[in-house]
C-alpha cells in the first residue's frame, strides 16, 4: 500500500484469500480445525495494520479473506474499503469449485466445497466514491470470473468496475493430463476480457504468484479496459505492483451503443439460464419421411 501510494494509486486490489495460504488444498475431517485461517470480525488483529494503512494513506482497498460469522458459517468473502475504513462494499463468493469430500485420486485437493457455503448475498453494485471519482463498483471472485452470468448480473446494474481476486494454479490438478499449462492463463485472460467488453466495464483481476506451500500458482495479473483490452499485466512471479489509469467515462461507449441492454437484450429466449443448471442432450434430428 505504500508502494501504490507512492505511484498514485487511489484503490489497491489484492487476491483472494489474501493473507492466508490458499487452506482448501488441505484437507480437515473437522472444520472447526481450520478456523484459525478465518476472520471472525473486520477489521480483525490480523487486517487491523491495512486499514491503519488505508486511513493514513488516503487509499481504498479490497481484500479477499476468509469469513466467520457469529453464526459460525463460512464465507469466501471479498470487501472494498473506503480510505475512512468503512466497509463499502462486501461480496461472498457463489461460484466454488472443487469438492467437498478427501479425493485419493487427486495430486492436490481443491475443498473450497466443503469450506465455504455459497455465497448468499447475490452479486451486488454499489455507486461509491473510487479515489478522486464515483463509479460503480461490483466483486467477483476467482472461479467467478469465468461465468458470463455473474459477470452479466454485474453489467445488468451498470457496473464500471470489478475487483476480482483469485488463486490458481499452474497445473489442471485434476490432472486428467488434456489441459496444455500454456491454456491456463490464456482462459483467465480470455474470461475477464470477454466479461469487460460485454459488459462495458474495467476490471482488475489479481493473482497470486509463484510457489506457496509448494504450489505453483500463475499470477498473471491484468487490468483490463471496456474495450476488452489489458491495458497492464504482471510480468514477474514475485510480489508486484501494477498500476493502470482507469477513467471511468469509457464504460458509456459500450453501454450506449452495441451492449445497449435496454434496446438489445431479448430475456424473453433466455428463460433457459436461470431454469436450468445442468447442460442437456438436444433432439435428434430425424430426416423427413
Ligand atoms: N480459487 C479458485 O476459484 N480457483 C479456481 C481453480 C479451480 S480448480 C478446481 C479457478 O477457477 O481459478
Amino acid at each position: 500500500m505504500e508502494t501504490a501510494h507512492r505511484r498514485g494509486a487511489e484503490i489497491v486490489v489484492y487476491p483472494e484469500l489474501a493473507l492466508t495460504t490458499f487452506f482448501p488444498r488441505w484437507y480437515h475431517a473437522d472444520l472447526a480445525e481450520a478456523d484459525h485461517w478465518f476472520e471472525a470480525t473486520l477489521p480483525s488483529p490480523a487486517t487491523a495494520p491495512l486499514f491503519d494503512a488505508a486511513r493514513r494513506l488516503n487509499l481504498g482497498f479490497h481484500l479477499g479473506y476468509a469469513e466467520r460469522t457469529p453464526e459460525g458459517r463460512r464465507f469466501n468473502t471479498a470487501v472494498y474499503v473506503h480510505p475512512s475504513g468503512e466497509i463499502v462494499l462486501k461480496y461472498r463468493k457463489v461460484h466454488l469449485p472443487g469438492h467437498a469430500e478427501y479425493d485419493p485420486q487427486r495430486h492436490v485437493q481443491h475443498l473450497e466445497k466443503r469450506y465455504f457455503e455459497v455465497g448468499d448475498l447475490g452479486f451486488p453494485v454499489v455507486r461509491a466514491p473510487l479515489g478522486a471519482t464515483h463509479g460503480n463498483l461490483g466483486i467477483l471472485i476467482c472461479n467467478d470470473r469465468r461465468w458470463p452470468e455473474a459477470w452479466r448480473v454485474l453489467g445488468l446494474q451498470q457496473v464500471e468496475l470489478v475487483l476480482c481476486g483469485y488463486n490458481t494454479p499452474s497445473l489442471n490438478m485434476e490432472n486428467r493430463g488434456f489441459e496444455a499449462h500454456h491454456l491456463r492463463v490464456l482462459h483467465s485472460h480470455l474470461s475477464v476480457q470477454a466479461g469487460c467488453y460485454q459488459n462495458s466495464c474495467f476490471a482488475a483481476a489479481v493473482a497470486k504468484a509463484g510457489t506457496e506451500d509448494g504450489y505453483e500458482l500463475f499470477g498473471h495479473s491484468i487490468i483490463v479496459n471496456p474495450q476488452g483490452e489489458i491495458i497492464a499485466q504482471a510480468t514477474t512471479w514475485d510480489d508486484e505492483l501494477i498500476v493502470a489509469d482507469c477513467d471511468l467515462a469509457q464504460c458509456d461507449l459500450g453501454r450506449r451503443t452495441i451492449f445497449d441492454f435496454a434496446r438489445h437484450r431479448r430475456p424473453e429466449a433466455y428463460a433457459r439460464i436461470t431454469a436450468q443448471t445442468g447442460s442437456e442432450a438436444p433432439p435428434e434430428w430425424v430426416p423427413p419421411g
